[in-house]
């Protein structure tokens, strides 16, 4: 293995229950939108990449979105906003730590020389916001690709974002190592050639894993892990 590009939300840290989906929530409180997404609900739908999508794929069933098809992508990309710019306050006030084992595998593989990249489907807002909080300002150094949603339109499970980071690397799909928590984003690796670890999140705990590597709970000590390999840093 000669690099690791890590997925963002699920991996790095628990984004989700916590981070966006209590965000959207206060993103429809500040509209005045009766809407809110319980933790079932927003386990549903993180079937859809990407929170503008997601938002989009919602207002679809509700009676009280706006029917024009112009005026709810507005509406959509209005709430988008704001609720990045909530996540980014939850992440700050320290909302979100980083999941156990991320921080020893990120210091371990910066000593040791090993090419890192970034490969998420969120915005790069949010990457900002969580890497910013816990690695400092200067932590975009430390990859040499850092591909976001703004670079790779083309949403996890599509390999687009995989591919970038993998040209900002400079290395063939095989000589890399995904880390992923969901299906799409390991159906995304897998589709980009990439070999894939899976820590498994909180709303993917049961999730399909075809075509890992190696499946784990997570990349903190003791973990256990089954399939032919194991990640470096893995207990
Ligand atoms: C996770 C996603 C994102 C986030 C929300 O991406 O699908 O949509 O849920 O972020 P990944 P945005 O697992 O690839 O990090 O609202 O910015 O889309």
């Amino acid at each position: 293995m000669q690099a690791l590009i890590w997925d963002v939300d699920g991996t790095l840290a628990e984004t989700e229950r916590d981070g966006h989906r209590l965000a959207f929530n206060e993103a429809f409180q500040a509209l005045g939108l009766p809407w809110r997404w319980d933790e079932r609900r927003y386990g549903e739908l993180l079937a859809v990449t990407g929170g503008r999508e997601r938002l989009l794929h919602d207002m679809a069933t509700r009676p009280d979105a706006p029917a024009d098809p112009d005026a709810r992508r507005a509406l959509a990309a209005r709430l988008h906003a704001l609720k990045n710019e909530r996540y980014a306050a939850i992440v700050a006030a320290g909302g979100i730590p980083l999941r156990p084992g991320v921080a020893e595998l990120l210091d371990e593989a910066r000593r040791a020389g090993l090419p890192m990249a970034i490969a998420t489907t969120t915005s790069r807002s949010n990457v900002e916001a969580l890497l910013g909080a816990h690695l400092g300002p200067g932590w975009a150094a430390g990859f040499a690709a850092v591909v976001c949603a703004e670079d790779a339109p083309r949403k996890k499970p599509d390999p687009q974002a995989y591919l970038q980071a993998l040209a900002g690397l400079g290395c063939a799909p095989a000589e890399a190592l995904a880390l992923e928590d969901a299906w799409p984003g390991i159906r995304a690796a897998v589709a980009a050639g990439v070999p894939v670890a899976v820590t498994r999140s909180v709303y993917f705990a049961d999730g399909p894993v075809d075509g890992a590597l190696a499946v784990g709970p997570g990349l903190g000590a003791g973990a256990g892990w089954r399939g032919p390999g194991r990640p470096p840093g893995a207990g």
